[in-house]
């Protein structure tokens, strides 16, 4: 079965969970609770990606990060550090973080691949083309294949920069960005062509919970999206799709609801 990974945002503007947890006593609360609920990794950022937020400055996003690391790691947690900053990933991987989750796979702060291949951090390398403020505007796949094709090779350049820095294959975890620079269409044509991704060899972590792409699934009579706090049921459905799909890990806000997920699946699998 794949691995959970909880997400911790310590941030006042998510989407997923604004605010909710962005002192530093209420993101380690926050993530005992998810180890509890049966998270395999906890993810700790203290940017926000939503679509048009400001990003923070690199002293806060590590005041953010860094002391809710180091409470969680001292409870055992496997911790990972979503962040595009080599300073910030440098200063988690210090506080004993042993994931780097870099949603610009090295493009935003290139120095990131140099402090993952000093270190023995398992390096995330989702796909991605600019920042929040612009990503909505680089969401057109023309070449062929589509989208499929075209985050399979954007992919496969960051993979060989990363290499170039000297991070080994084993180490790297490959990630399709669902909803950066992806419209909801393109969301779903990548879920359904995972295994082209599967096919370059390496590790998959998807990130699927509670993003737009199903609230406009889910929207009523109207139009209007269903909001973020009630896309769990389908947030969980995705879960079990990717755990048949055997991707590596699942990146979720609610643990508890995916790990009943697959623990339902595993004994389904067993007969
Ligand atoms: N999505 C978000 C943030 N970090 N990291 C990875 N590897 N994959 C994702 O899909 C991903 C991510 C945005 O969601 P959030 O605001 O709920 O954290």
């Amino acid at each position: 079965m794949p691995l959970l990974m909880g997400v911790v945002n310590v941030t006042p503007d998510s989407f997923s969970d604004g605010g909710r947890w962005s002192t530093t006593d209420a993101a380690i609360a926050h993530g005992r609770d998810l180890l509890a609920d049966g998270a395999d990794i906890l993810d700790i950022g203290g940017e926000s990606t939503r679509p048009g937020a400001t990003r923070p400055l690199v002293a806060d996003e590590i005041g953010r990060v860094v002391p809710v690391i180091r409470a969680l790691v001292a409870d055992g947690a496997r911790v990972s550090v979503d962040t595009m900053r080599a300073e910030v990933a440098e200063q988690a991987l210090a506080a004993g973080a042993v994931i780097v989750n870099d949603v610009s796979g090295g493009l935003a702060d290139p120095r990131i691949l140099d402090v993952v291949a000093s270190s023995d951090a398992t390096y995330v390398c989702m796909h991605w083309r600019g920042h929040a403020d612009r990503m909505q505007e680089l969401a057109a796949y023309d070449g062929p294949g589509g989208v499929v094709a075209g985050v399979r090779d954007e992919l496969c350049e960051r993979v060989d920069a990363a290499r170039a820095a000297g991070v080994p294959d084993e180490r790297m975890v490959l990630d399709p960005g669902l909803g950066f620079a992806k419209t909801a269409r393109h969301n779903w044509t990548l879920l359904a062509g995972l295994s082209v991704l599967q096919s370059l060899g390496f590790p998959l972590l998807v990130g699927a919970s509670r993003k737009s792409f199903l609230g406009s699934l889910l929207a009523d009579a109207d139009g209007v999206a269903r909001p973020v706090d009630e896309r769990e049921d389908a947030t969980t459905a995705l879960t079990v799709l990717l755990a048949q799909q055997r991707v590596w890990g699942i990146r979720v806000h609610e643990v508890r609801a995916a790990r009943d997920a697959l623990r339902t699946l595993a004994r389904y699998e067993e007969g």
